[in-house]
């Protein structure tokens, strides 16, 4: 199906446009093996992408949930900078369940995270969750 004369694919959507020259998509979705992604591809692309996006705020909602639920001590839907501390004196103390964090923090290797180590392992994460929500908040 083709509208008369005007291009299918001059939608908005900077992404799917990506997506459709993203070799490892076009892998993945280009059941008809001719090497780019038509319109019933893209859209299964799209789909799958829409899908993934959603899962991950899920998750993230759920974790955030978590966390305000056991430490919003004054229940008024966030974490001030008191009960900030609290979760991460929390996530500190528990450290030693995740090794692999630990280490990570651990920058001069002595097995124990001290307080600038914390605060620069909480910096990087800090940086790296605004990258990924944009400049912008
Ligand atoms: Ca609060
Ligand atoms: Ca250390």
């Amino acid at each position: 199906m083709r509208a008369d004369g005007a291009p299918a694919q001059n939608k908005p959507g900077q992404n799917l446009k990506n997506l459709a020259e993203n070799p490892k998509f076009i892998e993945r979705f280009d059941v008809d093996g001719d090497g780019q992604l038509n319109e019933a591809e893209q859209a299964k692309a799209r789909e799958a992408m829409k899908e993934h996006g959603g899962q991950f705020r899920e998750r993230a909602g759920k974790m955030r949930e978590a966390a305000l639920k056991r430490f919003d001590k004054n229940n008024d839907g966030k974490l001030d900078d008191a009960e900030q501390k609290e979760m991460e004196a929390d996530m500190r103390a528990n450290l030693d369940q995740r090794p692999e964090m630990k280490k990570r923090l651990d920058t001069d290797g002595d097995g124990q995270v001290s307080d600038a180590e914390w605060a620069a392992g909480r910096e990087k994460m800090r940086a790296r969750a605004g990258e990924r929500r944009g400049p912008a908040e």
